[in-house]
């Protein structure tokens, strides 16, 4: 039987085409963009999967918007409490850690690197990669709703309030999480460097997004557009797989170390 499972191995191809490899060695500006997948090993439910305990009855979706917060602060406030306290227990998985890898190396090489996420969980910070683009916020920050007050709060300084939204120190008014809402623009500044990354580079990976959330999920077929080598990590099909040059059907905590182990080592 043994000759069987030779000839299959033999002809299938390698999960990791060895062109890939030589284009990442040979990379001059790779973009990065992450979505709630690359967390998945590390315990962070995704998006879209369904929501547990008292939050299961609703829909993400509506409740990371400013109309949920506008009517009722406190339900959206212990949501964001739930997931923040459920998400700091959480450490970075070999994904996280390829990727920090990776911005190393190509770093080494004088080559550019830039990591955009649409994770709000900080573990690309935690794992080590630097100047990351988290295009919709952080759930470890919260900022001040007074328009007259830019005031941000880091998680930790947070004081406990009896009733939750805890008060701005500085004004006095209600904090929020400092995260993209739904129906929110995106930090501009943030936006417009992944947009342009995106635009000039020479290798995108697209590593666990649905690529359904805009305007993030416009940032591959900006690659596309330019010509660029896109490369799609993710176990399932998604709306781009057809049209990237690597689609890759795998968990990124399996593939990514395979990838930089392969091009480095
Ligand atoms: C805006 C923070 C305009 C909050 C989030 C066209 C253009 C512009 C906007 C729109 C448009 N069409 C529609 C819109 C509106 C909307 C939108 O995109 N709606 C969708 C539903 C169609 N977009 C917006 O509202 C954005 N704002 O456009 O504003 C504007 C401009 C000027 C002035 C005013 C307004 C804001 C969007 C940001 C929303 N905030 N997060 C919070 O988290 O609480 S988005 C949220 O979804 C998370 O950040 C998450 O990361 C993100 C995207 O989802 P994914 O990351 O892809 O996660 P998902 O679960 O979907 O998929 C996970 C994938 O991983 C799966 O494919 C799975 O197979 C894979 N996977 C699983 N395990 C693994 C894996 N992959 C690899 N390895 C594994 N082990
Ligand atoms: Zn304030």
């Amino acid at each position: 039987m043994s000759f069987i499972w030779d000839w299959i191995n033999n002809t299938r191809p390698p999960l990791i085409a060895p062109e890939l490899v030589s284009n990442l060695r040979d990379a001059k500006r790779v973009v990065v963009l992450t979505g709630a997948g690359i967390s998945a090993e590390s315990g962070v439910p995704t998006f879209r999967e369904a929501q547990t305990g008292i939050w299961a009855e609703y829909n993400p979706e509506e409740l990371a918007t400013p109309y949920a917060f506008e009517k009722n602060p406190w339900r959206v406030w212990e949501w964001y409490t739930w997931r923040r306290e459920m998400i700091e227990k959480k450490d970075p998985n070999d994904g996280h850690y390829a990727l920090t890898e990776m911005q190393r190396r190509l770093l080494d090489q004088n080559a550019q690197f830039t990591l955009i996420t649409q994770n709000i969980d900080g573990l690309h910070k935690m794992a080590g990669s630097k100047d990351v683009l988290e295009l919709h916020g952080n759930i470890f920050r919260s900022r001040c709703t007074d328009l007259d007050c830019d005031e941000i709060v880091e998680y930790k300084d947070l004081k406990p309030t009896e009733t939750p939204p805890p008060r701005c120190h500085k004004c006095n008014g209600m904090l929020r999480p400092d995260v993209v809402w739904f129906g929110e623009a995106l930090p501009l500044d943030d936006l417009h460097k992944a947009m342009a990354a995106s635009q000039k580079c020479d290798l995108f990976f697209s590593i666990g997004t649905s690529t359904l959330i805009q305007p993030a999920a416009s940032l591959p077929i900006m690659a596309l557009d330019a010509d660029a080598v896109v490369v799609e990590i993710n176990p399932i099909e998604t709306l781009i797989t057809k049209r990237v040059t690597y689609p890759i059907q795998g968990k990124a905590g399996n593939i990514l170390p395979k990838l930089v182990a392969g091009t480095w080592d």
